[in-house]
């Protein structure tokens, strides 16, 4: 029985960067998919601390908040710094790219069709800044000479970046390298190339 249980929709969404973060760890967990049709029923939604999935569960802790899960693992299995000092560089980095997940949410479920061009147009503004941290720091990772936490959900939301505008990181080589390479680690590769992860659309609307 692996230890870790993911309760989430079926979609990539606020999951996918503990998925790659999960495999590349080289751990095993459960997915228990929850239907739009059971969540509506409100029963599991009355149980999850902010109404919202997911959950996620360590054994006996349950937690929620996708950032919250991701600093766990981080904890769990060494992939959140070397010090003190990294880890609050690591946190401030994760912020950064929590920023930037919410701004691709809010474009996906709110302005899609409205939105999406100047979405485009205002990227480069966002990306420059991951790319001077990832070329400042100069290890291939956001922070310190390993990966972390930071560095999966960076991935992950670059990815869906990659779908949303294919040539958005064609002038960003540090960010391009970076997607390359963490692609290329064997068990996240393993991980992309997989049904269980190719099949799960990247949102829960149809919008890419
Ligand atoms: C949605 O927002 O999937 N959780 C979502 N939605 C249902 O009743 N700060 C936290 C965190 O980082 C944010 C949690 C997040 O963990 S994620 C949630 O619980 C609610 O609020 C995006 C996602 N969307 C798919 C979705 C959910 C409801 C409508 C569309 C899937 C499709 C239909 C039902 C379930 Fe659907």
């Amino acid at each position: 029985m692996p230890p870790y249980t993911i309760t989430y929709f079926a979609v990539r969404g606020r999951c996918g960067a503990m998925r790659i973060m999960l495999a590349d760890q080289d751990q095993t967990w459960k997915e228990n998919v929850v239907t739009f049709d059971d969540w509506v029923k409100g029963d599991l939604k009355a149980t999850c601390v902010f109404g919202q999935l997911p959950k996620f569960e360590d054994g006996d802790l349950a937690l929620y908040q996708s950032n919250a899960i991701l600093r766990h693992l981080g904890r769990n299995h060494g992939a959140y710094g070397n010090d003190n000092r990294e880890a609050s560089l690591i946190d401030m980095m994760n912020d950064g790219v929590e920023d930037l997940r919410l701004k691709y949410v809010k474009l996906i479920y709110q302005e899609y069709d409205s939105g999406k061009e100047a979405y485009i147009k205002d990227l480069p503004n966002h990306l420059s800044k991951f790319e001077a941290a990832m070329a400042k720091n100069n290890t291939g990772f956001l922070v310190g000479n390993k990966v972390s936490f930071a560095d999966y959900s960076l991935l992950d939301v670059l990815l869906n970046h990659l779908v949303l505008s294919p040539t958005c990181l064609d002038t960003f080589p540090t960010l391009k390298s970076f997607v390359e390479k963490m692609s290329a680690r064997p068990k996240i590769k393993a991980f992309l190339d997989s049904d269980a992860h190719k099949q799960l659309p990247i949102n829960g609307n149809g919008k890419q």
